[in-house]
């Protein structure tokens, strides 16, 4: 991680931070109080970089920090044998300014044109986005969200060879596959190899090019509230679109005694922050200082949203509408109440069942009870004719003089028997 000064200049905007006590409400302090915390956090900010292999993409990178981001060869090497990028790889610098805080990052890929198949240009470029769109989500689906990282990639500047003549098919390709991912920024590479009247000949083509693919690419909105100033700024801005630009990261000396980054040719210089020589500046403008938050804006609530929801609707998650209904509240009322009542009613029938097969239950047990009772009545009354009339019976016999019961007759000779059998042992 490195921490680069920059000379870019901005009003400090700390100073707006200071709260007026008033006879007023002080929700107009919003804003501030949303400042505040915003510079508190600090902001990310991801630029990357796509276009051909040689058109100056690390070169740009290196421009834009003020700084070169990849290790310094002891004896450097002739421009011409400086390594190409073989691996996307991303940089990113800590910048500090006026107490705001800004973690700059840059992606740097690979430039094509080596391959047979251009194929294999664009996906890995493609699918680098996705990975961090798919970052993104996957922090928001987190229970703890109170801290995402936002590594998606708020700008890409396309670079566009220096041809002079009109959109070549890959580039069309390339920004196609891109432009509802990314907010593309398109610029002409290595400006200083054409004429002016051949770089605006050139805009104007490359322009309806993308006009005529229906290429979407990055257009700052303008607001009404906006003051003249800033209006006219943006509006420079939006008129130097494809920025042609140029790229150095070293340092030459002017004949008339400044120091200044640039390319020094046997038949001049051209300097990259001189803006009658190219669109470096406003380039670094757009990106850092007017559009920074039109581009972290856009990404989020229109290409992130569009790939999140496609993603989802993919996998099939559907959304569920009538949560967004509108409630009324009388209504809502009413229908909790036809519930409860509902639910009431079937409490009370359920009851009403539940008593009636208590009472069928004890009816049944009853009559059961009262039946034995009957047939033990029966019985004893059947049991009591019985001896009454074996009383009867025997009264009638004692009467008549007979002897009581002619079996006691028969029992008396028996053990009379038994008797005599015991006296003969
Ligand atoms: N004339 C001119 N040359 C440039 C400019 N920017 C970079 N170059 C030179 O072009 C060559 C390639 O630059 P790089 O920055 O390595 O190109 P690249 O796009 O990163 O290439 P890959 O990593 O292979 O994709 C180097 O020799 C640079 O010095 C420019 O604006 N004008
Ligand atoms: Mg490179």
């Amino acid at each position: 991680m490195t921490t680069v000064a920059n000379g870019y200049s901005q009003p400090n905007p700390a100073a707006n931070g200071r709260k007026k006590l008033g006879g007023f409400v002080g929700f107009s302090n919003v804003p501030n109080q949303y400042h505040r915390r915003s510079v508190k956090k600090g902001f990310q900010f991801t630029a990357m970089v796509v276009g051909e292999s040689g058109l100056g993409k690390s070169t740009l990178i290196n421009t834009l920090f003020n700084h070169r981001m990849y290790p310094k060869k002891e004896v450097p090497a002739p421009e011409e044998e400086r390594p190409q990028t073989v691996a996307i790889e991303s940089m990113s610098a800590d910048i500090e300014e006026n107490g705001v805080r800004l973690r700059l990052t840059v992606v740097d890929t690979p430039g094509y044109g080596d391959f047979i198949n251009n194929f294999q240009s664009w996906q890995p470029i493609v699918e680098n986005i996705e990975a961090r769109f798919d970052a993104y989500l996957e922090q928001e689906n987190r229970v703890n969200r109170a801290r995402l990282t936002d590594n998606r990639v708020h700008a890409c500047i396309y670079f566009i060879q220096p041809t002079g003549h009109a959109l070549r098919q890959i580039d069309i390709e390339f920004m196609r596959r891109l432009h509802q991912k990314v907010n593309l920024i398109p610029v002409i590479a290595k400006s200083d190899t054409m004429t002016d009247e051949e770089i605006a000949l050139f805009k104007q083509r490359i322009l309806s090019d993308i006009a005529h693919h229906q290429i979407e690419i990055f257009r700052a909105p303008v607001y009404d509230n906006e003051d003249e100033e800033t209006l006219a700024e943006n509006e420079e801005i939006a008129q130097k679109i494809p920025f042609a630009i140029i790229g150095a990261d070293t340092e030459i000396d002017t004949p008339d005694g400044r120091r200044v980054r640039g390319r020094a040719y046997p038949w001049g210089l051209v300097e990259v922050d001189n803006e009658d020589h190219c669109d470096f500046v406003k380039l670094r403008q757009m990106l850092i200082r007017s559009h920074m938050e039109e581009l972290r804006e856009h990404t989020h609530n229109v290409l992130y949203e569009k790939y999140r929801s496609d993603k989802l609707t993919a996998m099939g998650v559907t959304q569920d509408y009538s949560v967004f209904k509108e409630v009324n509240p009388a209504a809502k009322m009413a229908e909790e109440r036809a519930l409860h009542d509902a639910k009431l009613a079937k409490m009370e029938n359920e009851m009403k069942l539940v008593f009636q097969q208590k009472v069928a239950e004890k009816e049944t047990k009853l009559k059961q009870s009262e039946e034995e009772l009957y047939a033990r009545h029966k019985e004893m009354r059947e049991a009591l004719e019985k001896q009454r009339l074996e009383l009867e019976e025997k009264k009638r016999r004692l009467e008549s003089g007979r002897p009581l019961t002619p079996e006691k007759a028969n029992y008396n000779s028996a053990s009379a028997k038994k008797k005599g059998f015991s006296l003969r042992n």
